[in-house]
């Protein structure tokens, strides 16, 4: 045989016995996970089985380590998913606010008070709009394994107990990375100040802002905010679901089984992050009990005072439906119609 021939012969059998392992074998050492809260609380006790599944299911061929309190993204939350999409982080279990400057149809979730219940949330990240926004993320470079939660978010201060609108005027408030936040608490009167949750906790402890809202069992508990902040007003204005995702970078690399094991762990760890937020507040007052314990003044609102809230951010409703889609947000609105 003539040598050229042999030599391109053994080039083709040394590459056929490598196709195969390859992938497997060329994986990164490390394959990092986004998160912005600590290892405490459901949302990083999910990362934390995430990885160790992970880990253990493919014998350490994806080794996911977890960067806590936003680490990766330096404090920036609203950087993550371009992190994401650029591949610098492999994983996140990303809050929809976080990512909502880059998708903006994420803002859906924090429309004021269109989420009356977790049934209702349930229902629309299952059915078409959920399915709609994952192709919406896909689209943009990041891809979602599943919809894990953070919670309701609910407003706390230091000042007094908040029952009306009124009653926060004025009242210097903390809010995250949509300017759909702005407008919602400019709406009631109050002085929305966009801050990352690093430096807000900084702020928190030094009174320099009157309040803030975040969930209970994965913010305010791990965080123990009632060292700041005295008075929480039960409102469930908005609601946080965070995504579980993976770059569309590091996604390629991997093989279609192990694709499957990633996928199917990030389900499982999803489910066990939403029951831990819904801990205690889902058909049970203990959470609520554990924050008066804590010292807290706990404020729940009834129908009418609710009412008076939403009736003052309508306008902000109305004009974010354009922000959002419109069809979207129908969609939405005729599940919840259908789920309450
Ligand atoms: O910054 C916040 O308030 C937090 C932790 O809830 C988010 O990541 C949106």
């Amino acid at each position: 045989m003539p040598t050229v021939i042999i030599a391109v012969v053994s080039l083709i059998v040394v590459v056929l016995a490598g196709a195969v392992p390859v992938a497997a074998q060329s994986y990164k050492g490390e394959f990092k996970n986004s998160l912005i809260t600590g290892p405490i609380g459901p949302w990083g006790e999910a990362a934390t089985k995430f990885a160790d599944l992970v880990r253990e299911r493919t014998q350490g061929r994806i080794n996911v380590k977890n960067y806590f309190s936003g680490q990766l993204f330096a404090g920036k939350q609203t950087n993550e998913f371009v992190l994401l999409n650029q591949g610098v982080a492999d994983f996140a279990f990303g809050s929809t606010i976080n990512w909502s400057p880059q998708v903006k149809e994420l803002n859906l979730f924090n429309m004021p008070f269109l989420f009356p219940s977790y049934r209702a949330l349930d229902a629309v990240e299952e059915g078409e709009p959920g399915q709609e926004i994952f192709k919406l993320i896909e689209a943009k470079g990041v891809v979602p394994l599943a919809w894990g939660e953070n919670g309701y978010r609910e407003l706390t201060n230091s000042k007094r107990p908040i029952r009306k609108p009124e009653d926060l005027s004025g009242f210097k408030i903390r809010v995250v990375g949509s300017p759909l936040f702005i407008d919602t608490f400019r709406a009631l009167g109050a002085n929305p100040v966009n801050m990352n949750f690093g430096e807000a906790l900084q702020a928190f402890r030094q009174g320099t802002v009157d309040g803030q809202e975040n969930p209970i069992v994965s913010v305010i508990v791990p965080f123990k905010l009632w060292t700041s902040q005295k008075h929480i007003t039960l409102w469930h204005y908005a609601i946080d679901p965070v995504v579980i995702a993976v770059s569309k970078v590091t996604w390629d690399t991997f093989t279609p089984a192990d694709r499957e094991i990633v996928r199917k762990t990030a389900v499982e760890a999803a489910a066990l992050q939403k029951a831990g937020a819904r801990k205690g507040l889902d058909g049970s007052t203990e959470a609520v009990e554990d924050l008066r314990r804590n010292g807290m003044e706990v404020v729940t609102l009834t129908g009418a005072e609710i009412a008076a809230f939403r009736e003052k951010t309508r306008p902000v409703y109305d004009k974010w439906v354009g922000e959002i889609g419109t069809d979207l947000v129908r969609a939405t609105e005729a599940i919840v119609g259908k789920t309450k």
